[in-house]
């Protein structure tokens, strides 16, 4: 194996966590951030020098950890065996998780460590129990909301993701929290995701056919303005729905469009058993769009208005049918 010298990791909670883990057992400081779509166009150069975590397996690396099902199946198709790549893969609820437990022999450990991978389950899993403790101000959610907002440019958020990587290193968690900076972006972003909450109770499209509540359907093509939502929040309102559908207009150049973009993900329940829902069949179905079984998406092309309005109409009662019969 040649020598070890970078880290390419997740730029969310669970990504900059296990940077943390990694920089401190393999000392490397040199780390960089990137979305799993990055690495499956493999948009970032990587070599066998680096080791790449919470991410898809790209085309080569040194060493990998990671714990999503969906990425180890991509494995499988491209004939690779996930055994013998060095690192570790598990099904676990982080891959902070991963980490620590191929740590864990190692008796330096620091202690901190424990309630980071505890930490990164919940989060990482969206495993709240309820409104309130999803709520809660503890250190790691003032973190991980400091982490979801935005900063200038991309390398201001590399230096403050960076910032937070050897903070979690080198220091408990209540102490990177108490960070004037954290504090601030936390508080800009739980701002806007208690508007987005607002949203996806607010702009709930009931299907008069779903009588077992099986999608939960977001419709913001009223809107006049593009507005971000994490549909992962609708798991905070709604246990039962398997598939979250969005339903918003498409902006171009501030302008709105008769064009209806759609947008589908899996509830994370549905992780925990087997099933054979598809959000990607359906953008494939519906001829709009494709994507993966967790999540997809696509554009259904308006010449008028009244397409728009059709759109709005017909597209929850189409998506429902196809969904039951997958
Ligand atoms: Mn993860």
């Amino acid at each position: 194996m040649s020598e070890l010298s970078g880290i390419v990791t997740h730029d969310d909670f669970d990504g900059v966590a296990g940077a943390a883990l990694l920089s401190w057992g393999f000392e490397i400081d040199e780390i960089r951030f990137a979305g799993p779509i990055t690495i499956s166009k493999a948009e970032i150069p990587i070599t066998l020098q680096d080791i790449v975590c919470d991410l898809p397996y790209p085309l080569e690396c040194g060493m990998w950890f990671d714990h999503h099902i969906g990425n180890l199946e991509e494995l499988k198709l491209r004939g690779i065996d996930a055994e013998k790549i060095p690192g570790r893969f598990a099904e676990a609820r982080s891959c902070v998780r991963v980490i620590y437990d191929y740590f864990a022999t190692q008796d330096s450990m620091p202690e901190d460590f424990s309630e980071l991978a505890d930490v990164s389950d919940l989060i990482d899993s969206f495993a709240y129990e309820t409104l309130d403790q999803w709520r809660e101000d503890t250190a790691a959610n003032r973190i991980d909301r400091a982490i979801k907002s935005g900063s200038e440019s991309r390398q201001a958020h590399a230096r403050f993701l960076r910032s937070i990587v050897f903070g979690l290193r080198d220091l408990s968690l209540s102490e990177i929290a108490s960070r004037d900076e954290i504090l601030d972006r936390a508080q800009r972003y739980q701002l806007s995701e208690a508007k987005m909450l607002d949203t996806i109770q607010k702009y709930r499209v009931q299907i008069p056919e779903d009588s077992n509540g099986e999608l939960y359907v977001i419709d913001t093509t009223a809107f006049l303005q593009p507005a971000r939502l994490d549909k992962k929040l609708i798991g905070l309102v709604d246990r039962t729905a398997s598939g979250y559908v969005e339903i918003k207009p498409v902006f171009r150049e501030g302008r709105k469009s008769n064009n209806v973009a759609v947008s589908m993900s899996l509830a994370l329940h549905m992780q925990q058993r087997e099933h054979k829902k598809d959000c990607g069949e359906v953008m494939r179905v519906l001829n709009i769009g494709d994507g993966h079984r967790g999540a997809a998406a696509g554009v259904l092309q308006g010449s008028s208005a009244h397409d728009l309005q059709r759109a709005r109409a017909e597209l929850p009662g189409e998506i429902l049918r196809i969904w039951k019969s997958l």
